[in-house]
């Protein structure tokens, strides 16, 4: 049985939670109190020394890190589909996922906790970093559906939930109508589920 250790309002479980209901795999969730610190609690910090969400479980291999998830479960679910055997592809999907952990992180994702959670942070730099990625991100989908070959990938999930969660950050979302755009072409996929505070047409 798959086990995610989750927490309902991040966008880095979303990503895992999308992929498990796109393959549909049976799992269970086990909600993490990260209010309550449980993420720094020594039980917790033995299946992933970084105390964070999301951890996934498939009997007893324990994956943690969003983007390892999602290579984790292409792999070993998702045949050709989720992940191809081309290199230069496989390359691709990469360079997105460090796109998704850095520049991502690092501005859409930061100015949401900031806006949504009270942290601290630099917001000049945060916005910075989040007009950049999302003005590259505007222009590569100029001419693509999707942001690697013309079906889905894991680049895609890795990248979509901070930016459909952005207006929680102050973004105009609404601005970027190529993003936009692609947001309703994963929305429109059969297995698709959401998450609170999601960007709404
Ligand atoms: N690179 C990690 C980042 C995970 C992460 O930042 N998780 C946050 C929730 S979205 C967390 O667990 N924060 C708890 C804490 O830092 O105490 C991933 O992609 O999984």
């Amino acid at each position: 049985m798959i086990t995610l250790y989750d927490m309902s309002l991040s966008g880095n479980c979303h990503k895992a939670l999308m992929l498990l209901s796109f393959l549909s795999l049976p799992y269970q969730l086990r909600p993490v109190d990260l209010a309550g610190g449980e993420q720094r609690g020594a039980e917790y910090l033995q299946l992933n020394p970084f105390g964070q969400v999301p951890v996934l479980d498939d009997a007893g291999l324990i994956i943690r890190d969003s983007q390892a998830i999602l290579v984790y479960l292409a792999k070993r679910y998702g045949g050709e589909a989720w992940w191809p055997d081309d290199p230069y592809r496989l390359a691709q999907i990469a360079a997105w996922l460090s796109t998704a952990a850095n520049d991502i992180f690092h501005g859409p994702a930061l100015l949401r906790v900031h806006h949504k959670f009270g942290r601290a942070i630099d917001t000049g730099r945060a916005r910075q970093t989040a007009d950049k990625v999302l003005g590259i991100i505007e222009s590569h989908l100029e001419s693509r559906d999707w942001l690697v070959g013309d079906t889905v990938s894991i680049a895609d999930l890795a990248v979509y939930p901070y930016l459909a969660l952005s207006p929680e950050g102050g973004i105009d979302i609404g601005a970027y109508p190529n993003i936009v755009a692609w947001f309703q072409r994963l929305r429109a996929m059969p297995g698709y589920v959401s998450m609170p505070g999601m960007w709404q047409a």
